[in-house]
């Protein structure tokens, strides 16, 4: 992200929360456009109808627990090695099923999106949770823009492999590329967001920068983190912790408390922060997001598709 102020930028017009909304990175975007001329990268203002008023859990608290294998596997792993990555120059393959495949500059894709803050629940498989303000765009602006063909029906994604960065890789517990995969409908769902940062940060390295998925009704793991290639395919693709354990990890992995985990039950979380002794909370349907997405599932049987 460049370093560089941007001084049409008018503060005085974004709410405080707003301001979270990443200055640095909203400058990166900036940068983008002095690039790419007069298409705007432009910013949100004021609160998503889609973010939740809960309490978003700190920047020390989302950047210290992680889950990046690709840099080991404890959870304070990512945050002591993820330093080394490399995230400028950074580029996106996107091919298969479209209009305009190629590989796009990261500074290009984010010239003309407009970042928005969504503050998202967030739930990993392994039931502990976060509240985390991301900053990002809708994954369905860039499909849009780089034209789905009619015949495609999901959207594949890779992470980078790149060993000498990512002292995870040499071990042999992954079949690295890290693989994820949505349906179509999924990944046009305006709850479906790459993002960027989060608070007024760009993307901490052991969150997935230079740029993540972030799908809230899914167990965390759907949340692909630094990716470099993204296919429009007609199969359902592999995936990789379907492809590790197909009877522990769906292709869907729609967060649902009434579908344990062969080895844990899935009722309730853990809320990271809230100290050893906090109550569990009750995991909800969908993440809490059904009013959005649970159509997009009539007529499947969850407990089949999970
Ligand atoms: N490439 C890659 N993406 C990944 C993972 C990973 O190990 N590698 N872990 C997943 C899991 S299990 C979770 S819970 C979330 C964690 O995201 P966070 O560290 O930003 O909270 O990232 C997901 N995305
Ligand atoms: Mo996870």
């Amino acid at each position: 992200m460049r370093n560089v102020y941007r001084s049409d930028l008018n503060w005085s017009d974004v709410t405080p929360r707003a301001v979270w909304m990443s200055r640095r990175q909203l400058i990166g975007a900036a940068g983008a456009l002095a690039l790419a001329g007069p298409a705007a990268a432009s910013i949100g203002a004021g609160k998503s109808a889609l973010s939740t008023d809960e309490t978003p859990n700190t920047l020390e608290e989302i950047s210290s627990y992680n889950n990046f294998y690709e840099f080991g596997l404890d959870k304070a792993d990512p945050a002591r090695y993820a330093d080394a990555l490399t995230v400028d120059p950074w580029a996106i393959e996107i091919g298969g099923l479209v209009d305009k495949p190629g590989s796009y500059d990261l500074a290009d894709i984010l010239t003309g999106v407009t970042l928005e803050e969504r503050i998202y629940r967030f739930r990993c498989v392994e039931a502990w949770s976060m509240v985390i303000p991301w900053v990002g765009f809708e994954l369905a602006t860039l499909l849009n823009r780089v034209g789905v063909q009619p015949g495609a029906k999901f959207v594949a994604f890779e992470t980078l492999v790149r060993p000498e960065e990512m002292p995870g890789i040499g071990a042999g517990y992954l079949d690295w590329p890290y693989r994820e995969g949505l349906r179509l409908d999924e990944a046009m769902n305006p709850l479906t967001i790459l993002a960027t940062g989060l608070y007024d940060e760009p993307m901490p390295k052991q969150n997935g920068a230079p740029m993540r998925l972030v799908v809230p009704w899914k167990y965390g793991f759907k949340s692909i983190k630094s990716i470099v290639k993204i296919s429009l395919v007609e199969e359902m693709p592999q995936t990789t912790w379907n492809m590790l354990q197909p009877r522990e990890y769906g292709f869907y992995s729609n967060v649902n408390p009434t579908v344990d985990h062969p080895r844990w039950s899935q009722a309730s979380e853990r809320r990271i922060g809230g100290g050893f002794f906090a109550p569990r909370v009750d995991t909800q349907m969908f993440n809490g997001y059904g009013e959005q997405v649970a159509s997009l599932y009539a007529g499947q049987d969850l407990a089949q598709d999970f």
